[in-house]
């Protein structure tokens, strides 16, 4: 029988999955903080596959458990160093390989990257978080790097920074600075994660996440959709995120924005049909949400181009923050008047609650 609205199911119940709630549970095979991290693939499949009505009902009762519903958190990024990065990350604009036009700079002043701290601050941001181009930073970089981090701190205002790989005696040094997170994307699933960057592996991205945990400081790990991957990648690259010892802090989920002169970025203009489909950019925020219950799912590269209403899916889906301004690191953003004016409609405020997962952690 041709069923074009799909098999209905016998009694129209929903499907509901297993959703651990987020307090401390006794079993051995959760993570110290009492949140499960032995997600098979296959269950992050059954998630992936549900109805979206059900899935997004999941994943708001899950977000209803740990975080504040109607609260958004708002960051700033500063890129302190930009273009000229000997990594050939086929996203990104700032890669010496990409034909982006972008002029290399040097690494920012420290007054200057405090004077942009301030004005964020102004703006209502409550993190404010610096990118370099850089594979990894140079030791004779730190000192420099380091009074950008004091100074920010010391302005009230959460610090965050994402440098390229680090070494242990760097994270170290950037934990006693006093650096809240550290971002380090993982960026796709293993197997996807080589048709999208040679110059840097999959173990080496996990080695510096350990060494930021082991410095004591935030995990700030997402990575982006809508590169080609299948869905099975999506799958694969939450699974890996949600089965790390301890699930990072902050969850960033980037969309593609397509920029010319990149690798994907060229693909995705000239190929207009492989952009994600909205709703399969909810359903990845949903299963990230109800497999890191606790994590801050950031929607973060991408929302210029989406519309409001794909937006609102994505923060009823789970996500609560967003970077703010007009523009992230060298591509635009949506912009504070937008955001205002988002924000309005839908009734959310910025977020003032401490954040579940790094509470639990202390
Ligand atoms: N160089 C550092 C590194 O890669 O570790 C930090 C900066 S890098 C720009 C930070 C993250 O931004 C990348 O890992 C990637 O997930 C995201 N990103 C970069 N370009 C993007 C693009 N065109 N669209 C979406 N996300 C992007
Ligand atoms: C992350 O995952 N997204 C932000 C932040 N971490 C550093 C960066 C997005 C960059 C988007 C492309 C650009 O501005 O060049
Ligand atoms: Fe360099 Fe980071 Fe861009 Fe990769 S994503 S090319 S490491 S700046």
């Amino acid at each position: 029988m041709n069923e074009p609205f799909g098999h209905p199911r016998p009694h129209g119940e929903p499907v509901i999955v297993d959703c651990p709630p987020a307090e401390k549970m006794e079993s051995d095979f959760r993570g110290n903080d009492g949140l499960r991290t032995d997600w098979t693939r296959e269950e992050i499949t059954v998630l992936f596959d549900l109805p979206f009505l059900d899935l997004l009902f999941q994943a708001q009762q899950a977000h209803r458990r740990s975080h504040a519903p109607n609260e958004v958190q708002l960051s700033t990024l500063l890129s302190i160093k930009t273009g000229g990065c000997p990594e050939d990350c086929g996203y990104c604009s700032q890669s010496a390989f990409a034909k982006s036009g972008l002029k290399a700079e040097k690494l920012m002043d420290v007054d200057a990257v405090l004077v942009a701290a301030a004005e964020a601050k102004a703006s209502g941001s409550g993190r404010f978080c610096m990118g370099a181009a850089w594979r990894e930073p140079k030791d004779r970089d730190m000192d420099k790097i380091c009074a950008m981090v004091s100074g920010v701190k010391a302005m009230g205002l959460e610090t965050c920074m994402t440098l390229g790989m680090l070494s242990e005696p760097q994270a170290e040094r950037l934990a006693e600075a006093g650096l809240d997170y550290y971002n380090h994307n993982l960026d796709s699933s293993p197997e996807y994660y080589a048709e999208v960057i040679t110059t840097r592996t999959y173990q080496e991205r996990l080695d510096t996440l350990e060494r930021v945990r082991s410095a004591g400081m935030s995990v700030c790990c997402g990575g982006i959709v809508g590169m080609g991957e299948t869905r099975q990648d999506r799958i694969g690259f939450l699974h890996t995120l949600a089965t790390l010892p301890a699930h990072p802090e902050s969850v960033p989920i980037n969309a593609l924005v397509p920029i010319r002169g990149t690798a994907l970025g060229d693909r995705l203009i000239e190929e207009q049909n492989t952009r994600i489909d909205d709703i399969e950019f909810v359903r990845t925020v949903a299963v990230a949400r109800i497999t890191m219950p606790r994590s801050m799912v950031r929607l973060s590269a991408g929302r210029e181009s989406m519309s409001e209403t794909t937006q609102a899916l994505c923060f009823l889906a789970g996500a609560n923050s967003i970077f703010t301004g007009d523009k992230l690191l060298t591509a635009g953003n949506a912009g504070a008047g937008a955001d205002a004016a988002l924000f309005e409609k839908l009734g959310l405020v910025p977020m003032t609650s401490e954040e579940p997962a790094r509470v639990a952690a202390q």
